[in-house]
């Protein structure tokens, strides 16, 4: 694989990280998908999760807390010709960016998100997060979980997302290969990384994985009419509702319109002249900061 995905930034995540993993596999990903990195935007909240367009050699930005998916959609929306891909911790996602998660899915933009789930809030020392299961006491909790918790997948469909996967941070080939789906698939997806952070969460180890988790078979995620995707709808609240955690794609939904033909069809010149291609100019005047010059990637010259 080639080297060259490295901005040199060196990831400051502590040893055994699951962050480790999922950079790995994006790497891995973008390496075989052969897309130009100038058309790749990495979009981050805050956490440990959100580190990651520093580390890799690819345009990126690293926003505020729980607000990944509305930059990103701002920068597909102006720029269709990008792949953008968000990433961020269950809290970032989950907790305070939950309402920018369930409108991403109203709208299906051609966007992946990735959410590092590793059940805690791993940057500001192992709080709760989300996704930690009622009752659950992590190393870092004094006292055991009282809230239930959210089913990002779940969440996903109930939203309108149009892919839905869940992988393992520690399993690199079964990573790329869902991350590849997901960044080729055109509309909104949720790629869920089951991650361990060994710091602050001490019961998802790879013993955890490996006795709580199996990797899907025999399942077809491609929805085909209305009535296959009820069906696929209750099929997958049934594997959701059994104790282990299945691996792999659960949803695959080409049916609906992207975000994108949205716009296209109010706006005629949208395909041809998006915003990014158009000058930033207020009352025919350019902004006192030239946004052209400061973030030539995102515009089209
Ligand atoms: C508005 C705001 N509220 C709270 C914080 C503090 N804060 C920083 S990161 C974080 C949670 C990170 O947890 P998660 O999203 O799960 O990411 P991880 O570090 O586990 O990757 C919080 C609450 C903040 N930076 N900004
Ligand atoms: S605190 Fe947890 S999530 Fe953050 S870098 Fe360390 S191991 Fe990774």
């Amino acid at each position: 694989m080639s080297t060259d995905w490295n901005s040199g930034v060196w990831p400051d995540w502590c040893p055994g990280c699951g962050n480790f993993g999922i950079f790995t596999a994006l790497k891995g990903a973008l390496s075989e998908l052969g897309i130009m990195r100038e058309r790749i935007v990495l979009v981050s909240g805050i956490g440990c999760s959100g580190k990651i367009p520093h580390f890799v050699k690819v345009p990126g930005v690293h926003t505020l807390h729980g607000r990944a998916i509305p930059f990103a959609t701002g920068i597909k929306a102006s720029n269709p010709e990008l792949k953008v891909i968000v990433h961020g911790g269950d809290g970032d996602l989950l907790g305070i960016g939950m309402g920018h998660l369930i409108a991403m899915g109203r709208r299906n933009p051609d966007i992946l998100v990735v959410i590092h789930n590793n059940g805690v809030y791993g940057l500001t020392k192992g709080q709760a997060s989300p996704t930690l299961q009622l009752g659950r006491k992590t190393k870092s909790l004094a006292l055991p979980n009282i809230n239930s918790a959210v089913n990002p997948i779940l969440l996903g469909i109930a939203s309108g997302y149009t892919f839905l996967a869940r992988s393992y941070a520690y399993d690199i080939e079964h990573l790329k290969a869902c991350l590849k789906q997901g960044i080729s698939h055109s509309g909104a997806g949720i790629l869920e990384v089951i991650q361990p952070c060994p710091t602050w969460n001490n019961l998802v180890t790879m013993d955890w994985v490996e006795k709580n988790t199996y990797r899907l078979k025999d399942w077809d995620p491609v929805v085909k009419d209305d009535e296959d995707a009820v069906k696929k709808a209750q099929g997958i609240i049934g594997l959701e509702s059994g104790e282990r955690k299945a691996l792999g794609t659960i949803l695959v939904d080409r049916r609906k319109e992207t975000f994108g033909k949205r716009i296209a069809s109010i706006y005629k010149n949208y395909s041809t002249e998006p915003p990014a291609a158009q000058r930033v100019e207020v009352e025919g005047k350019a902004l006192p900061i030239d946004l052209e010059k400061t973030f030539p990637r995102f515009f089209i010259q």
